[in-house]
């Protein structure tokens, strides 16, 4: 069985867990506390000398898979039914750009590294830390509204009828960014398809308070 290295907080390790539901793989997931500084441990940079989450034990003998978005190309690879991917070469290169706005240009500016030094380095309170995220994410989210709603593909997701790699990076930056106050009222193509995760246990299940170690309230 296939083993993610996760934390219930992590917006990366989401990523992958929406993956492995949409096409029904089986897997255990293990937590690294990265809010309490797990992921220096040795035992976990044996794993990922990164220092982050996620990584994944395929099963197959060979190392851990790291970073995101290439452990879910590799799933897309491996398993590819259904897909996370359209077939046309024009419609992956959307879909991976879409992915990327969330997930290279919006998520690293939030991770706990980041937010440590924004205090550690230059002083920023809690509320300052949380304006900067809320912006960034606000950014992020306000591209990908912006290509939605010009570039004219049909469907209820952010590319067709199904969901896909867009969507699920797109999932975690909607929660992140409505946990700090943001809110979709400017943003209605991506609140439709939040709200078509929300209501797809697939997506949901997979959200940060409904993991295990995740705080109560
Ligand atoms: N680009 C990486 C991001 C990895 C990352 O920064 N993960 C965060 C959790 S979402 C982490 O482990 N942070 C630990 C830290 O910042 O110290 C990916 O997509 O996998």
């Amino acid at each position: 069985m296939m083993i993610l290295h996760g934390h219930w907080r992590s917006l990366a390790a989401m990523r992958v867990r929406i993956a492995l539901a949409l096409k029904g793989i089986a897997y255990r997931e293990v937590s690294v506390d990265i809010l309490g500084g797990a992921q220096f441990d040795p035992a976990y940079l044996a794993v990922n000398p990164q220092a982050v989450v996620p990584a994944l034990e395929t099963g197959d003998g060979g190392p851990p898979l790291f970073q995101s978005l290439a452990i879910l190309e590799w799933l897309e690879e491996t398993h590819p039914t259904p897909a996370l991917l359209p077939a046309d070469p024009r419609g992956r290169a959307r879909v991976r750009g879409l992915a990327q706005i969330l997930a290279a240009d919006t998520h690293p500016l939030l991770v706990p590294r980041i937010r440590e030094r924004l205090g550690s380095q230059f002083g920023a309170d809690e509320a300052a830390i949380a304006a900067w995220s809320r912006e960034w994410m606000a950014r992020g989210l306000g591209a990908v509204e912006e290509r939605i709603a010009r570039d004219g593909i049909s469907g209820a997701w952010c590319h067709g009828d199904a969901p896909g790699m867009a969507d699920l990076c797109l999932y975690g930056v909607v929660g992140g960014y409505k946990q700090r106050g943001g809110t979709l009222d400017a943003l209605p193509n991506i609140a439709r398809i939040a709200a078509l995760c929300d209501a797809d246990e697939r997506f949901a299940a997979a959200q940060p308070m409904r993991q295990p170690g995740a705080p109560k309230a």
